[in-house]
């Protein structure tokens, strides 16, 4: 075998079911023994970024590695943003990057897409990568090969492989097995019993749960062990989406001021807070009313565990689980806390639908009400659409059919996703990179089988919308939600008399058939309904609503965001009244 080959059986036994990439000089003998081999499939995007926001969306989906293969230089630094956000929000990205053979390095020539040095690459990917190697020596590849991949399934990062051109039809010898890591099974013990006695101490425990709980696979054990303990479970803003089909308390999801006020009080008055593998960031938390103490919660994130002043290095998430929930199963506290978690739990709104609450009042309703009379109804149909009308669609949607996985730009895209019923999310909550969006669903299309929901804004599509062009070739047939209101209207919320913030109104829905698929403009609610129905109905091409939003209407979330954002900088602590065009 060669060390494509070994490498490529490397990624597939490390969770990676595809390869995306965009080829180059550099990289072309080892996109050719990709081809040949057949080992993985390879699916060729449009522009770099797309690369590496679908191979990021294809591994947050699935679990396990996401691969992205570029050539070297003018490929790779296209990536680099890419790469940066999945190390910002926990992926095990890997990198593969071409490069020139040894002898042309030693040539003395300055060599095509080369920057200020032939190392200039490498010491930028140091910086967004928890490891790296460069594959020019035959011998050494395997065991690099496996502790590079390693590093980024244990760290849940992303990693660096650099391969010179005239490596990959070298025979290679197979990679090695590297044994699990086991942590310190006293330090493990006292951590577990500490954390349970903490919890047990306090009379307002909540669980919050973040992102690592599901790059690191542990959904269905984190249910249970919620289940087991009995205790009200939100997920951060990141983590919007986890345990959304899971049988547990799920209050909902903690968006501070700018959420539901009852869900804040209780996760910022509780004594006995559990952030299970939450990014503690800005987007998770500036908002909040009342500053959470991070010295009175306890936080389980990046393979340690805090508590008050104590720290238990290099225990991973997984592990600890495990020793919570052999802890966990005695009927007595179960029992103990279930009774407590009832009264907690019955003051607030009864779940909608079993996974989770609404966090606001029911958005207006579509074409539904006890009482409306014909005329009203025919009214609020023919009404220009607002974001909230958006969320209460898809709601209505997803009751209907069988649940689809949601990915999301940044924008208001994704504070009206915290209005869509819990499913599956995929979004750069914490990063915030635009251009996410339609990407990260042709990645998940790819890698699941599921077909998404991506929600887009104008703006972002205007970055990377064009990658739905290769849908068609992939199988792929996402429904794409184009918030279409001709503005970056997240900063216009933030900064309303620039004039800088205004596009020019696209039409994408004439533009979806030239890409292979439909598109659908939406004005009115009417509109909305009738385009989604359709575009449920309709598979094999990716199907565009193309939704006309009014400038200067966001949706209730967002609005509140802003105004909790102003508030927390003015000194008199008061809103200025932007971002109330609240729709
Ligand atoms: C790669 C800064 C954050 S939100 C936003 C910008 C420019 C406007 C988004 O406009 P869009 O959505 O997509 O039309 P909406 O709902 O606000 O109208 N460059 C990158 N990432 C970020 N986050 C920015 C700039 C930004
Ligand atoms: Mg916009």
């Amino acid at each position: 075998m060669n060390l494509t080959e070994r490498l490529l059986q490397a990624l597939k036994s490390r969770g990676a079911t595809e390869i995306f990439g965009i080829p180059g000089d550099f990289a072309l003998p080892l996109f050719r023994q990709i081809e040949r081999s057949a080992l993985l499939p390879l699916y060729t995007l449009s522009h770099e970024p797309g690369v590496g926001f679908a191979a990021d969306a294809a591994a947050r989906a699935r679990g396990g590695l996401g691969v992205a293969a570029v050539t070297y230089g003018a490929g790779a630094f296209n990536l680099v943003n890419a790469v940066a956000g999945a190390y910002a929000e926990r992926v095990p990205l890997v990198v593969l990057s071409g490069a020139p053979a040894a002898h042309e390095a030693a040539s003395g020539l300055l060599l095509h897409h080369q920057v200020k040095s032939l190392d200039s690459q490498w010491r930028l990917f140091e910086e967004i990568t928890v490891d790296r190697a460069r594959l020019n020596d035959i011998e050494r590849a395997p065991e690099c090969i496996a502790r590079v991949l390693d590093a980024a399934l244990t760290r849940s990062r992303p990693v660096y492989l650099e391969i010179p051109r005239d490596m990959p039809e070298r025979p290679c010898a197979a990679v090695p097995v590297t044994p699990r890591f086991i942590p310190d099974a006293e330090r493990l013990a006292a951590c577990a019993d500490e954390l349970l006695a903490r919890l047990a101490r306090a009379a307002r425990p909540v669980l919050m749960v973040g992102v690592e709980v599901r790059r690191y696979g542990l959904e269905s054990r984190v249910a249970e062990l919620a289940r087991r303990l009995a205790i009200p479970v939100v997920t951060s803003f990141m983590g919007r989406g986890l345990l959304a089909y899971a049988d547990v308390p799920l209050v909902g999801t903690y968006l501070g001021q700018a959420g539901d006020p009852a869900l804040s009080e209780r996760v910022e008055r509780s004594d006995g807070l559990l952030l299970l593998g939450v990014i503690v960031c800005d987007t998770n938390f500036a908002v909040s009313a009342r500053r959470i103490d991070l010295r009175n919660t306890i936080h389980v994130f990046d393979g340690n565990v805090m508590m008050g002043h104590h720290v238990y290095h290099e225990v991973p998430i997984a592990a600890l689980i495990d020793a919570l929930l052999e802890r966990a199963c005695s009927a007595k506290a179960t029992q103990a806390r279930a009774a407590c978690a009832a009264a907690t739990l019955t003051p607030g709104p009864s779940p909608a639908s079993g996974r989770g609450e609404e966090l606001l009042p029911s958005p207006t309703p579509v074409g539904e009400g006890p009482g409306v009379r014909a005329g009203a109804q025919a009214a609020a149909q023919a009404a220009l659409v607002t974001p909230r009308d958006i969320a209460a669609a898809l709601n209505a949607l997803l009751r209907e059919h069988a649940p689809m996985p949601l990915a999301s730009d940044i924008g208001d895209c994704l504070f009206t996703a915290m209005d869509i019923e819990p499913a599956t999310l995929i979004a750069p909550g914490y990063y915030a990179t635009m251009g996410y969006g339609v990407p990260a669903g042709l990645g998940l299309q790819v890698a699941t089988g599921q077909r998404p929901i991506i929600l887009v804004g104008d703006g972002a599509f205007q970055m990377t919308g064009w990658e739905l062009g290769n849908a068609g070739r992939w199988g792929c047939d996402p429904i794409v939600l184009v918030f279409n209101n001709a503005g970056w209207e997240m900063l216009r919320a933030f900064e309303p008399s620039a004039r800088f913030n205004d596009l020019s109104r696209w039409d994408f829905a004439s533009m979806a058939p030239g890409m292979g698929g439909d598109g659908h403009v939406v004005h009115t609610r009417a509109d909305l309904v009738a385009a989604l129905a359709r575009a449920h109905a309709t598979r094999g091409r990716f199907q565009l609503l193309d939704i006309r939003l009014a400038p200067g209407v966001v949706s209730p979330t967002l609005a509140r965001f802003v105004q909790a954002i102003e508030r927390l900088s003015r000194p008199d602590g008061k809103p200025t009244g932007a971002g109330s065009g609240s729709g």
